[in-house]
């Protein structure tokens, strides 16, 4: 059998039938929740049937194995706390057809892949953290979600089917097909972007410690507010991050829990996600520092103490050369000049993979640009031109 792109679109809609949202396309699969657990039994059944040996490790990373060393394609099929239906369910299911359809026409091995928690409920993408080797498991298992469940606890749930971590040596490379989730390829009016580099990315959290009091006899000069703190370190931040960052830099507060957030009630307490990124870990750094000295400056200056949290990240990484260029050549083949080698800003499980064997991704477009929104679709015909272009890069590299 050839690929099947009507048997990829149908796995792809099925796997969005796991955790649908109901608002547009969306989905609601966060890592290690009932419906992703659901959407990874059901896609180890699709990989079997396959004839792919479906394996789970001790994170919930699903492998879909060949019988021998070979290549292997995938994403993830974890979901933001509100996603959409292709950020990583993409690569998945294309990851799925490619391999399938290598096995059914006696081509080369092709292994695929889900990998667990890229969305970073618990870490940063913790399931490829894990198994490349940057973040140890028992040090993963303390880390906690926004409402105080522990990694330890959530994959426990998994533990009947999991086997051993795989060695790496198993795979001779990593293929990612995903959405952009940016404007670039819309915009400009191409079809498919082959990556050179991924972004670094750190993230940490930090906490402002006030008085808790009442909003009506607390005169404003006696307040120690944390949500004024907030507020102040936002403002002082911006305006300091200007002198370092680049039209391409991003930074990000985007969780913010106030205590105890009611209307009548001085503040006491606040934490919050700090995120930024660049392709630059110098940059990286500068940035880190201007945040710690802006934090306690605006914390002695409103009278609450700052606390920060440790600092997680992923570097920035380059995408192996050979298989830009196999990219490219099925991109020009199958698109001719309807493509454009790009950086990501979004950050990929190929950023991990790119330190342990050779790794490459392809994008599709973004319409709108929109991700981790129920709103976020490309067109179908994007879709397909991305699983045929994957698998003429995969059968060229796999063998
Ligand atoms: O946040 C990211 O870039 C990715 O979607 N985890
Ligand atoms: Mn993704
Ligand atoms: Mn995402």
């Amino acid at each position: 059998m050839p690929l099947d792109p009507q048997r990829f679109l149908d796995d792809l809609r099925k796997l969005r039938s796991f955790g649908a949202s109901g608002v547009g396309k969306g989905v609601v699969r966060q890592a290690y929740s009932d419906a992703d657990i659901a959407a990874r039994k059901w896609l180890a059944g699709r990989m079997k049937k396959a004839g792919l040996e479906p394996h789970f490790d001790p994170l919930g990373n699903l492998f879909g194995l060949a019988a021998e060393k070979s290549l292997l394609l995938g994403s993830h099929s974890d979901s933001q706390p509100e996603g959409g239906w292709l950020d990583g369910a993409l690569g998945v299911a294309a990851g799925l057809e490619v391999a399938r359809a290598a096995r059914e026409a006696g081509g080369p091995p092709i292994s695929c892949v889900s990998f667990q928690d890229e969305e970073g409920r618990f870490g940063v993408l913790t399931g490829s953290d894990v198994w490349t080797g940057k973040l140890a498991l028992a040090e993963a298992d303390g880390f906690a979600d926004n409402t105080g469940n522990t990694l330890a606890d959530m994959r426990a749930q998994i533990a009947e089917q999991a086997g051993d971590f795989l060695p790496h040596s198993r795979f001779s490379g990593f293929l990612e097909m995903h959405i952009e989730q940016g404007p670039y390829l819309e915009e400009t009016g191409l079809r498919l972007g082959v990556v050179t580099d991924i972004v670094g990315i750190r993230d940490m959290r930090i906490t402002f410690e006030g008085r808790q009091n009442h909003a009506g006899t607390t005169p404003m000069h006696l307040r120690r507010d944390a949500f004024q703190a907030l507020s102040a370190f936002n403002a002082v931040l911006n305006s300091r991050f200007a002198n370092v960052v680049t039209p391409a830099t991003v930074w990000t507060i985007g969780h913010v829990a106030l205590h105890p957030n009611a209307s009548s009630v001085v503040p006491g307490r606040v934490e919050f996600s700090m995120q930024w990124r660049d392709a630059d870990a110098g940059r990286l750094a500068r940035m880190e520092a201007i945040i710690e000295d802006t934090a306690q400056e605006i914390a002695a200056s409103h009278g609450v103490t700052a606390k920060l949290g440790p600092v997680m990240g992923i570097e920035p990484a380059a995408m192996a050369a050979r298989f830009q260029v196999e990219l490219a050549d099925a991109a020009e083949a199958l698109a001719p000049s309807k493509w454009q080698k790009m950086p990501s800003g979004a950050l990929h499980d190929a950023a991990n993979l790119a330190t342990v064997m050779p790794a490459g991704m392809l994008f599709v477009p973004s319409i709108g640009g929109i991700s981790h929104a129920f709103d976020e679709d490309t067109d179908e015909a994007d879709l397909v031109l991305g699983l045929k272009v994957l698998d003429r890069a995969a059968l060229a590299l796999a063998v």
